[in-house]
């Protein structure tokens, strides 16, 4: 329930939002600004070998042109576009061997663009951070006195979301009975179930190598839903993994293949995984972790914003909704420099930077924008620009949620 210190500390907040936007009415517009765009910062946390390099080079592929109904795509430097099309140049011929492991001088931080289309063309709506680094890191101490793990901690210490990598080859191995299976879940994952359990960021399950998890014995024509049902079950028999959804915010277990159900084997003699001469290159469920987080990360903040704001707060809160965009993202952003800002942490739970709290309020805001600007004719170009960003921003915060609805209708089990 809410308390009557976080009422006050919200009302406060609205308050002042009210105030400083209402100042800005009388004064003349100023030029469109930059429009300030949100960072989203996720790590894949993954042994050696659990398939992180791959899956991020499949998912840029898949996400890195505008097609069909979608409305983003991500772009990235040039300098990344060749590294991680390489990968998948590498990744997607048959007649390649799979690409090398990541080596601890190869540790790269990839920066997305999540590119929505607006009034101008083509606008940064996003901005997604992923630290591509070698797994060994969690595994054996590499003679630096533990720097590069240090560096990886407090990277999860920052990130919005953890996306913990489980091994598909591994997994299946345990279900087969091999004992390499059951020393991987017992003992190998263990320093990165420990960095999982003290971060304070949700934390996404993700079951690399779908492809290939079949065969365990299970039901002949099991479909993906109750094949992941078997595996999740299995999988949270497990003390250890059991423990970790008993103490932290764990959502989704989410099953992927970078390259597709018809593209790869595992060979069960020799524990390899071997491409298809006639394979076919077709990733599954690459995009869902990238969309889960951030519809998931606004359902948190307006959860506890509305739980801790309490009734009275959300009626000062439409009256800032009603305000015009360019008179909404500046009174924001005024607001969280001065020390309400600290307060409004304490009510949502956790910092978040000024661009996610407006985002996080421009979303709430929606249903009651949407109203206001029918009738209200924005009064300056800057003014129009602005609502074309923040249009084009909840265009592609649907587009998550959509895939989400989608993603769970046919795989009701990856939910935990
Ligand atoms: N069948 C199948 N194999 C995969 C898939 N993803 C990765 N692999 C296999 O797993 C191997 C390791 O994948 P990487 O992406 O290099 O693993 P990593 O987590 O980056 O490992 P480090 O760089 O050593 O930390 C690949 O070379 C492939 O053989 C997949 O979706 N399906
Ligand atoms: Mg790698």
């Amino acid at each position: 329930m809410g308390t009557g210190l976080g009422i006050i500390v919200a009302l406060a907040v609205a308050g002042a939002i009210v105030a400083v936007a209402v100042r800005r009415r009388g004064r003349r517009q100023p030029p469109a600004p930059d429009v300030p765009v949100p960072a989203v910062q996720v790590v894949a946390l993954g042994i050696s070998g659990a398939g992180k390099t791959v899956f991020l080079a499949s998912l840029f592929h898949e996400l890195h042109v505008p097609i069909d109904d979608r409305p983003y795509f991500l772009r990235a430097e040039a300098a990344d576009r060749v590294r991680l099309s390489g990968v998948l140049r590498q990744v997607s011929d048959a007649r390649q061997p799979w690409p090398a492991g990541t080596a601890v001088a190869q540790t790269r931080r990839y920066t997305f663009d999540c590119m929505a289309r607006a009034m101008d063309g083509w606008v940064p709506v996003l901005r997604i951070s992923y630290l591509d680094y070698a797994g060994e890191v969690l595994e054996e101490a590499l003679g630096d006195d533990g720097a590069a793990l240090r560096e990886l901690e407090s990277e999860v210490d920052r990130a919005d979301a953890v996306l913990g990598m489980l091994d598909g080859r591994q997994i299946l191995r345990y279900l087969t009975g091999d004992p390499g299976g059951t020393a991987y879940l017992v003992a190998a994952i263990q320093p990165m179930i420990g960095m999982m359990v003290t971060g304070r960021s949700p934390i996404y399950l993700v079951l690399t190598k779908w492809d290939i998890l079949r065969g365990f014995g299970e039901p002949d024509g099991a479909d993906d839903n109750a094949r992941l049902e078997l595996v999740r079950h299995a999988l949270f028999a497990l003390p250890q993994l059991q423990g970790l959804v008993d103490v932290r915010n764990i959502v989704r277990l989410i099953p992927v293949s970078a390259v597709g159900p018809e593209f790869a084997r595992f060979d069960p003699a020799t524990g390899r995984i071997d491409k298809r001469q006639d394979g076919r290159f077709r990733p599954q469920h690459v995009e869902v972790p990238l969309a889960a987080v951030v519809p998931d990360l606004l359902k948190r903040f307006r959860q506890a914003f509305e739980r801790d704001a309490g009734a009275s707060v959300n009626s000062q809160l439409r009256r800032v909704m009603r305000l015009s965009p360019g008179e909404w993202g500046g009174a924001v952003a005024d607001v969280l420099t001065k020390p309400a800002s600290a307060a409004l942490g304490a009510v949502i739970g956790r910092p978040f930077g000024t661009e996610l709290v407006t985002l996080a309020l421009e979303w709430m805001s929606r249903p009651y924008r949407e109203k206001g600007e029918q009738v209200a004719a924005f009064r300056t170009e800057a003014e129009r620009r602005l609502a074309a960003v923040a249009d084009a921003r909840g265009n592609v915060v649907e587009h998550f949620q959509k895939t989400m609805y989608v993603f769970e209708a046919k795989l009701p089990a990856s939910r935990l």
